[in-house]
């Protein structure tokens, strides 16, 4: 059956990646619900345009991180989500809550991981003289930005390249790298094992 899916979002660019990808007919994945820790924000926007229910929990109500967390978890339950995609989300989430949802949430990255890890990861590739960067779609494990790796596409890195025009190329690549994932992940092809390491299911089509 159709697999559902919870976005996170910022300026949504990945979200409406995810968006187009779920009205294909192959698509193994339908998008259940949006929230957002931000309210206002342009992927909220995307979503109500497309008939897509939206939830904000904004974090600066909550007083702990295991609260801001645990509300997360009872929408998710609420709308029955069985796969959550973090969009341009920023904050760091509880061992628990990483937990409960482990195997059933992916992140992208804008580096290859596990180069540059954290913050302007566009940055860091540039001030390390690299010539090749890229995005990577992982699971969520409780150790940032180190969960198994299900996607990774390069990008190179131009000798005119500022911080923007790399940022611009990379989010490129995000915009095939995680709906490519989600399918991946959506069709049963990948799945996460107990001991965190991947497993491929090569009679699955993907
Ligand atoms: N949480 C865990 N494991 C993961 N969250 C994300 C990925 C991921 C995760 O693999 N356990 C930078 C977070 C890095 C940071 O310090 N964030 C601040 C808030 C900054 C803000 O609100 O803008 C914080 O205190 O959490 C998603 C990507 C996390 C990016």
């Amino acid at each position: 059956g159709p697999i559902t899916l919870t976005l996170w979002c910022l300026t949504g660019t990945n979200l409406q990646a995810l968006m187009e990808q779920v009205k294909k007919p192959s698509s193994s994945a339908e998008i259940v619900m949006v929230i957002s820790n931000r309210p206002g924000v342009m992927g909220l926007k995307r979503a109500s345009m497309a008939g897509i229910q939206t939830r904000v929990v904004d974090h600066k109500l909550y007083g702990s991180r295991a609260e801001f967390d645990g509300t997360i978890d009872k929408v998710l339950e609420e709308f029955g989500v069985e796969l959550v995609c973090l969009a341009g989300f920023m904050r760091i989430l509880t061992g628990p809550f990483v937990r409960k949802w482990s195997g059933k949430m992916l992140n992208i990255h804008p580096s290859l991981l596990p180069s540059f890890k954290g913050v302007n990861a566009q940055k860091q590739a540039l001030q390390a003289g690299v010539r090749v960067t890229g995005c990577t779609v992982h699971f969520v494990a409780e150790e940032v930005d180190a969960g198994a790796i299900v996607v990774q596409e390069a990008v190179p890195i131009l000798v005119t390249d500022t911080e923007d025009s790399l940022s611009e190329r990379i989010r490129e690549a995000e915009h095939r790298a995680f709906p490519a994932a989600l399918e991946l992940v959506g069709s049963g092809a990948v799945k996460l094992r107990d001991d965190g390491r991947i497993v491929w299911n090569q009679s699955v089509q993907g």
